[in-house]
């Protein structure tokens, strides 16, 4: 298939979070995050979240794919495919191990060093996520999370610290990964991994909503300081927002469906909206009067909010959302999974996740016209079981399929549309720990990495098939699809 070729500089690459491949949870002085007390599930089954680490229990993350003490070799393959770019984060605890202390870790700071520094090898421009669910645990347990203000000194010394570090090395950052997943206030799993929040028995769903808005708005201040104290470190940095983003579709053109799902764009916009304007924006401000939820915003913050607004929109793509007015209408919406509906038109990977490449052309619009900001794609990808065939080899043509098709819709939204793309960097091109399952079987890679769900495995590295077809996409610049 042909495609058009991306603009001069694309960041052609792949994106992972720290806890999700490093392993090595509690090597070098780290600490335990909110990740090291998650155990292994599945597409049916929810990880469980454990007050402490508890004997007999699989915590995937502990050991993940041990990139800690393979990165030279991993880098290496991402080299080999030609990569720009490669987006990872910054285990807080690395730096900060229970993330209230005043001095850094330093063996945990070198080891960012020696990361950057082999992807500038290979002329990889490494791109940085500060927090990308990885909450010191001890923030979780002794500060309730970013409920509590004291959240926002503890970040913004984090960012601090990162920044002043590495500032010769990172120009690109992002300081809260997918900070609108919280809009599903009543998930645990999200308000654990979004906002170190765990809900007390017997809270209502009111509770848990205005309990978000309030940590939202804690998160809102810490990015905007962030954003203000990076560019006075660097002024060249880059410091994006990064939102998990899904473009809403009516399920009819009905007007209560239009308008449930302009509500629930409204609802989950708002996180960006804050972000890129540096204010609340007028729907969301009246829902939470209206719900008598008030959360401490001080005028100091509202000041802070404006000066520290974001440079891009960095955004995961993944699937679009469908919404029917059958048991909520736009007036009532508060759950917003009360509002989804199965879209009939698409398919649906293993885990259920609808499959919706145009979807990804859709957001870029809808996120350009809202923002006239440059927008980077962070993530996309499939999830999938593949299959190791006796020789070894792994056909994986359906990641294949899946990638080739969300990539010429972002060629058409470049081509014909005048989208500003900074780059596309898919999820996980090594296999790694799945956030939402915590399984290694459900895989995102090129290069396979041998573990399976139970724990059990080599470790070795090998290549998909779609390893060599992606390093032909980045070689043509996305003209060779
Ligand atoms: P996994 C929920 C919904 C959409 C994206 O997800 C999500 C989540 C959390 O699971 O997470 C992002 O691994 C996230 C990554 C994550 C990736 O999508 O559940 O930024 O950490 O691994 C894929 O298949």
């Amino acid at each position: 298939m042909t495609g058009y070729k991306m603009p001069k500089g694309f960041l052609w690459g792949g994106a992972v979070a720290a806890h999700q491949l490093e392993g090595a949870w509690d090597v070098d002085g780290k600490g335990p995050s909110v990740a090291d007390v998650m155990t292994v599930g599945s597409a049916e089954r929810p990880r469980e979240i454990t007050d402490t680490v508890e004997a007999g229990k699989n915590y995937p993350n502990h050991d993940a794919i041990d990139f800690y003490h393979h990165y030279k070799e991993d880098i290496k393959l991402m080299a080999e495919m030609g990569f720009k770019a490669f987006r990872t984060s910054i285990a807080w605890t690395r730096i900060f191990p229970k993330g209230d202390e005043l001095e850094p870790n330093e063996a945990g700071l070198k080891f960012y060093d020696d990361l950057f520094d082999e992807c500038h090898k290979y002329g990889i421009e490494p791109v940085v996520t500060l927090s990308h669910f990885e909450l010191p645990l001890h923030i979780v347990h002794e500060y309730g999370g970013f409920t509590s203000r004291k959240a926002i000194d503890f970040f913004v010394r984090f960012a601090q610290v990162c920044f002043k570090r590495y500032k010769n090395k990172i120009k690109y950052w992002m300081t809260f990964n997918e900070i609108d997943n919280q809009s599903s206030f009543n998930n645990d799993f999200l308000m654990a991994t979004n906002s170190g929040i765990l809900f007390k028995d017997g809270m209502t769903d009111e509770d848990k909503e205005a309990a978000m808005y309030q940590a939202a708005h804690y998160e809102f201040v810490a990015s905007a300081l962030a954003v203000k104290e990076g560019h006075k470190i660097n002024p060249n940095f880059q410091i994006g927002t990064m939102i998990n983003y899904s473009p809403v579709r009516p399920l009819t053109p009905s007007s209560d469906d239009v308008l449930l799902a302009d509500a629930f764009e409204q609802r989950r916009d708002f996180f960006s909206d804050v972000q890129v304007f540096g204010e609340y924006p007028k729907a969301v401000g009246a829902y939470i009067r209206r719900k008598g939820f008030r959360p401490d915003i001080t005028e100091e913050d509202k000041i802070v909010l404006k000066e520290g607004t974001v440079d891009y929109v960095g955004f995961s793509y993944y699937q679009s959302t469908t919404v029917s007015s059958e048991k909520v209408k736009a007036d009532e919406l508060s759950d917003l999974a009360k509002a989804v509906a199965v879209n009939p038109t698409l398919k649906r990977s293993d885990w259920g996740w609808e499959i919706d490449p145009e979807g990804l052309r859709i957001s870029l619009n809808h996120l350009t016209d809202r923002y006239h900001l440059p927008l980077f794609i962070v993530e996309n990808g499939l999830g999938a079981y593949d299959k190791v065939e006796a020789d070894g080899s792994i056909h994986d043509d359906y990641r294949i399929d899946y990638l080739r098709s969300h990539i010429a819709e972002m060629e058409k939204a470049v081509e014909f549309d005048g989208v500003d793309l900074m780059g596309y960097l898919p999820w996980g091109p090594i296999d790694l720990v799945s956030a939402g399952t915590g399984q290694m079987d459900k895989r995102y890679g090129f290069i396979y990495v041998d573990k399976n769900d139970a724990g059990e495995g080599t470790l070795k590295r090998s290549k998909k098939d779609s390893f060599n077809w992606y390093k032909k996409v980045i070689e043509s610049n996305g003209q060779d699809l």
